[in-house]
């Protein structure tokens, strides 16, 4: 086949609190609003690929955990209520997610034969995570578009981050590989927070905003210094120092997101947009967009 297309690449974080404020019918919890600066990053994000044609979504959730290898929803749909098991008070979604099954199968496949450990989720009752569901809603409320998940296998806890990197790495190229010769154009989606220490409280009202801040001036440092890196078109250094940042900013990268991101899109040396940046119980959330498809275009 060939000629398929990565179109865009995003960091598009997750907590459950984005949907909470966004008060979609789906899910149960009413807010009163909150995280603004986060939501509206969301709404630049979807304004600036509106007009950008793409077939399919591939997202690694680093809340889909598994020990043995890389799994992959295989099935056409799955349908039924997310729950988070911290914040049940404010996320208790109903969903109804469908799958690019040959786009999943494909890269699965390419991930076996490259000789890493893979499965295909074909159990029907299988419970989406909510972190899946949270960038899912918040990329495309809408749901009109096909997902491929891929698990976040935890090489972090389990080896180590240099352990983890060498596998996202190789899993970033073979995804890369396998949507090229799928003639699909696509969209790639890191869902995680940056640092990652929580308040180990939560307020009586969730959304009040006047308790939100960053947890540390050690973790602000961090994220800015992320965020610099990823303005100025410095993926290889994010790389690099992605073990001293995921041990000391309690970095949600362990999940190995960032790392099968920045792989899938070629270490990209051109600046990304940065649509928001945002504390959630005292974690570091950025919204960022590697526009490919700008990129690509100059280059032609
Ligand atoms: O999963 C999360 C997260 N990553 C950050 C903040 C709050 C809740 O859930
Ligand atoms: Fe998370």
């Amino acid at each position: 086949m060939g000629e398929g297309k990565i179109v865009a690449g995003c960091l598009a974080p997750h907590p459950p609190h984005l949907v909470y404020a966004e008060n979609p019918p789906q899910n149960e919890p009413v807010a009163e609003g909150g995280w603004e600066q986060l939501r509206w990053g969301y709404e630049r994000l979807r304004e600036s690929l509106k007009d950008i044609e793409y077939d399919s979504i591939v997202l690694l959730s680093p809340h889909w955990q598994t020990y043995v290898g890389t799994h992959f929803l295989g099935l056409e749909n799955f349908k039924s209520l997310s729950v988070d098991p911290i914040f049940p008070n404010l996320f208790r979604y109903h969903y109804d997610i469908n799958i690019d099954v040959e786009l999943s199968q494909a890269i699965c496949n390419a991930a076996a034969e490259a000789g890493l450990p893979t499965k295909m989720m074909t159990n029907p009752d299988f419970r989406v995570d909510y972190g899946t569901i949270t960038t899912g809603h918040m990329f495309n409320p809408e749901w009109d578009k096909p997902f491929v998940v891929i698990s976040s296998n935890r090489s972090t806890h389990y080896y180590s981050v240099e352990v983890m990197q060498e596998m996202m790495l190789e899993l970033g190229r073979i995804t890369r590989k396998a949507i090229l010769e799928s003639g699909k154009r696509v969209v790639v989606l890191a869902s995680n927070s940056l640092s990652h220490r929580h308040f180990t409280t939560e307020s009586d009202m969730p959304e009040d905003m006047s308790k939100e801040h960053i947890t540390s001036h050690a973790m602000h440092l961090w994220d800015m210094r992320m965020i610099d890196y990823m303005r100025s078109g410095q993926s290889q250094r994010i790389i690099d120092e992605m073990p001293e940042f995921t041990e000391q900013a309690i970095a949600e990268s362990d999940g190995g997101g960032l790392t099968w991101l920045l792989s899938t899109l070629g270490v990209p040396e051109y600046p990304a947009t940065l649509h928001g940046y945002g504390t959630i119980i005292g974690t570091g959330n950025a919204i960022v967009e590697w526009p490919v498809h700008k990129y690509e275009e100059a280059k032609a």
